[in-house]
């Protein structure tokens, strides 16, 4: 038994996960935590798969803080339960935690997994309709859970003037002498600056209001059913806190409407593609219309643009102080990565007015029908 298998063992003794393992995968799509599928074989000779995970500790200062709110979201969900939708289930310890501290300090938790389909890029419109959907309808379903129950796990997450103000600063003090090679980058950056942090000025004028909010919409973050391609669940709840639902909305055509991937070094392939945003909006501005204001309708667009620069910025800022917050599979792939972003932002800025009017048009069919 290797150290990994000794280690996933050892975890599914704490949470009294019946039999012993027999696989494990390691699940890659995550760019923080360290995420594991382990097939158990049952005493009685049953199969059953979990996803234990390893949170990241550089990243979450508190995890006792994420596992209560995911307790409190995971028990409001269940009792919302829509038709077809799976509730997700995080095993306890006998203490009645849903979270273990190893000795190493290392925490750890444990959730059934989902037989399901996801996808890291999907052509398919009908499944980016879905995506749509499942991210709208979480947004929804958490519409009257108590904000101020929610610990606030990174405080300012989607701040984008906090994080462009550090971002500057980082490039000031220029730790690891990288700021040389990207000057283009930070030159695009500065001209953006101003616009990217229009959403955090109406934010803090009150003119849009906080909801309790996903904060991390990537397309990998919702389950497919395999046959139906429906939504199944929305995972990765470490970062529900109060927060935009046009962010929500720009996380998630930030990564699912790129005509390639979050980190494809091959910009000439890197573009927003309109069919895609349209697939999506529909499914998520089909579920939300209703409920949203104006000025959330009316800043979508500027949503997707301003967290796709904001990304970009924390990519560039964790390259030029030393790859220390995303994990990387290579030197220089939050280069890459925020190189990818910013190609991406370039493209939004083009096709804004489009995508300004693709989201009026599908709030305005879907109010009115
Ligand atoms: C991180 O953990 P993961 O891969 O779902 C990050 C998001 C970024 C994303 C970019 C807590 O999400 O904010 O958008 O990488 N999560 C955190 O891929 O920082
Ligand atoms: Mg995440």
């Amino acid at each position: 038994m290797n150290s990994v298998q000794a280690k996933l063992a050892e975890i599914g003794e704490i949470f009294r996960l019946n039999g012993k393992i027999y696989a494990f995968d390691v699940v890659s799509n995550g760019n923080i935590n360290t995420t594991y599928s382990v097939k158990f074989r049952r005493f009685d000779g049953s199969i059953r798969s979990y996803i234990i995970q390893r949170i990241n500790g550089y990243v979450f200062k508190n995890p006792v803080e994420i596992m209560s709110n995911i307790e409190g979201v995971t028990k409001h969900l269940r009792n919302k339960a829509i038709d077809g939708r799976v509730a997700l289930h995080f095993h306890h310890t006998e203490d009645g935690n849903n979270y273990y501290l190893d000795e190493e300090g290392n925490y750890w938790r444990v959730m059934t997994e989902v037989d399901s389909d996801t996808f890291n890029i999907s052509n398919d419109l009908n499944i980016l309709r879905n995506a749509g959907k499942a991210f709208g309808e979480f947004q929804m379903q958490l519409s009257d859970y108590d904000a101020e129950s929610l610990y606030v796990t990174i405080p300012d997450f989607h701040n984008t003037r906090k994080r462009l103000d550090k971002f500057f600063e980082d490039v000031e003090a220029d730790p690891c002498k990288r700021v040389c090679e990207v000057m283009p980058e930070i030159d695009f950056i500065r001209s953006m600056r101003k616009f990217s942090c229009k959403l955090t000025d109406l934010q803090e004028a009150g003119k849009v209001p906080l909801r309790v909010t996903h904060n991390d919409t990537k397309i990998n973050n919702v389950l497919f059913d395999k046959k139906t391609g429906e939504p199944l669940a929305v995972i990765d709840l470490d970062t529900v806190m109060p927060g935009l639902a046009m962010h929500d909305f720009g996380d998630a055509i930030r990564f699912a409407a790129n005509t390639a991937a979050e980190d494809e070094p091959d910009l000439t392939k890197v573009s927003l593609d309109l069919e895609k945003f349209r697939a999506f909006s529909e499914g998520f501005i089909g579920q939300t219309a209703g409920a949203l204001t104006e000025m959330e309708i009316g800043t979508m667009a500027l949503g997707a643009l301003s967290i796709t620069v904001e990304l970009a910025s924390r990519f560039l800022d964790d390259y030029i102080t030393g790859d220390k917050y995303f994990k990387t599979n290579y030197e220089g792939h939050n280069l890459v990565r925020a190189r990818c972003q910013l190609k991406l932002a370039e493209d939004m800025w083009d096709k804004y007015e489009e995508m300004e009017q693709i989201v009026n048009t599908i709030a305005k069919e879907a109010v009115s029908s």
